[in-house]
């Protein structure tokens, strides 16, 4: 057998090492970086691998037959190119986890809510009784699962994922919902949807939120699986719904109780729904009520995902700096109350910010931009709210705290990617909550 090029020489890259290591399989490791972030790490779990950052490798290795590529591989470069040429199989990390894997498999993606799904399934099944891990896109690359000998796994797919890998036999799969993002790594909106469309492919139980039409369009109507929606309406055979309303509303699949609302943190808006996803999820993956119920009650949330920081002279600061595109920020304002004090900006992805400006309308809001993109923020919902631009999330927390009022809530919801003046989503989480801390010495 000839060796693998893993392209891309990140996490993905680095667990591929691991695992061809483990079970004695040659590879070449390449990426376009000059200093790939996982290089000494593939080196130390193969140390006699060739590795190829930068420009270094131009031609297809003769011992390759078969080219895998991370997530964020380039798909227009030379080598992809060469391969599909010669016919060689361009494969990802997850046909490699699917060849190997063992356990059952849930799979999720969406634009939006997909870690918070994954983490309260995840809870869920370990509330059941059951070994489980969950990775991919969430962190664990997916080959990196297999080591944990888990009796599920719920798997978080991103679109680039999906796209580079053949259908994978899921017993459960939701799509939580399809907002605009990624696109300038799509061909547009339809080719975004499509990819994320693959997920339900070689699906079994296929989950599908009632209140979102573009994943409706995308549920397939085949004989081989079974089909269950979740929404907030009421309950049926085909739906899980809820009756009555506030904390005492019951959520049910047909006559089945699984919970009262009030009995998780998740009662309204998004949260709820997120909620109802995983709740469906569980009930097609034949988990109890009692054990989903136990898990919803313990779940508190991911950090950085509308994370409370703490309350300073009747203002609420809230950081929502995974809020990355438009949709997510919208999502996030519309769950809190007015009067509002938004700081969003960042790195732009070429999307549009007409959902964050719809959901601002007729609030009692004012909007603090930051980053590249404060212009165009400043553009879109100017309209709207008054709009004030900080040089730096530090200024842009001291202004907040001159602009909130008793009552008000501060929310970072950017609607953008972090990359202009952080390394990622976290670290700009994190700057918000030594910047509050700093100026809120009563916070918790
Ligand atoms: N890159 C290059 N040249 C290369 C290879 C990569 O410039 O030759 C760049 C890409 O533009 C990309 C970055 O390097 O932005 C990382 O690419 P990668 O394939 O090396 O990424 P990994 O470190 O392997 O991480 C990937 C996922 N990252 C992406 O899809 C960009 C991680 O999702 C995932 O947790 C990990 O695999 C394990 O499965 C992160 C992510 O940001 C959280 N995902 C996007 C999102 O959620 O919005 C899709
Ligand atoms: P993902 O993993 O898809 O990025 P997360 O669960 O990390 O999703 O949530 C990211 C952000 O998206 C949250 O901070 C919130 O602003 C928003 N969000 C979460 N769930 C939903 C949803 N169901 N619909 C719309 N926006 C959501």
């Amino acid at each position: 057998m000839g060796e693998t090029l893993v392209f891309g020489m990140g996490a993905t890259g680095a667990s591929c090492a691991r695992y061809f290591a483990r079970t004695g399989q040659g590879a070449v490791f390449c990426d376009t970086r000059a200093r790939p972030p996982a290089e000494s790490e593939i080196r130390r779990a193969m140390p006699a691998a060739a590795c190829h950052a930068g420009d270094g490798l131009r031609e297809l290795p003769g011992q390759v037959d078969r080219l895998l590529l991370s997530p964020g591989a380039p798909t227009d470069h030379d080598l992809v190119r060469q391969a599909r040429e010669r016919n060689m199989p361009v494969i990802s990390d997850l046909d490699v986890f699917a060849d190997a894997n063992r356990a059952r498999l849930a799979g999720i993606t969406g634009s939006n809510g997909k870690s918070t799904v994954a983490t309260l399934l995840l809870g869920m099944l370990r509330e059941a009784g059951l070994r489980a891990g969950a990775g991919a896109n969430l962190g664990t690359p997916a080959l990196d699962l297999l080591a944990q000998r888990n009796e599920v796994c719920v798997l978080e797919l991103s679109s680039f994922q999906l796209k580079r890998s053949a259908p994978i036999a899921l017993e459960a799969a939701v799509i939580l919902n399809i907002t605009p993002d990624h696109l300038d790594a799509h061909a547009g909106l339809e080719d975004y949807a499509a990819a994320k469309a693959r997920i339900y492919f070689s699906c079994k139980h296929v989950v599908v939120p009632a209140d979102e039409p573009e994943v409706q369009a995308l549920a397939p109507c085949a004989q081989s699986c079974s089909r269950l929606d979740y929404g907030v309406g009421r309950p049926a055979a085909a739906r899980v719904g809820i009756v009555g309303r506030g904390p005492q509303a019951q959520i049910r699949h047909a006559r089945t109780r699984l919970m009262r609302v009030g009995e998780s943190a998740m009662q309204h808006g998004f949260q709820l729904t997120n909620l109802l996803a995983a709740l469906t999820m569980g009930r097609v993956l034949g988990l109890t009520p009692a054990a989903m119920r136990r898990a919803a009650g313990k779940y508190r949330g991911l950090p950085h995902r509308m994370q409370p920081l703490g309350e300073w002279a009747g203002v609420r600061w809230i950081n929502d700096s995974k809020a990355t595109n438009a949709a997510a920020a919208a999502a996030a304002v519309r769950s809190v109350p007015d009067p509002l004090v938004l700081i969003a900006g960042g790195a732009g992805k070429g999307l549009s910010y007409e959902a964050l400006r719809d959901a601002l309308m007729g609030r009692d809001v004012q909007v603090i931009a930051i980053g590249q993109e404060a212009g165009s923020i400043a553009r879109a919902v100017g309209a709207q709210c008054p709009v004030s631009r900080s040089d730096t999330l530090d200024e842009a927390v001291t202004a907040a705290r001159e602009l909130a009022r008793p009552g008000s809530t501060v929310l970072l919801a950017p609607a953008c990617a972090s990359f202009d003046m952080f390394s990622n989503y976290r670290e700009r989480g994190r700057a918000f909550e030594r910047a509050v801390r700093a100026i809120v010495p009563c916070a918790p």
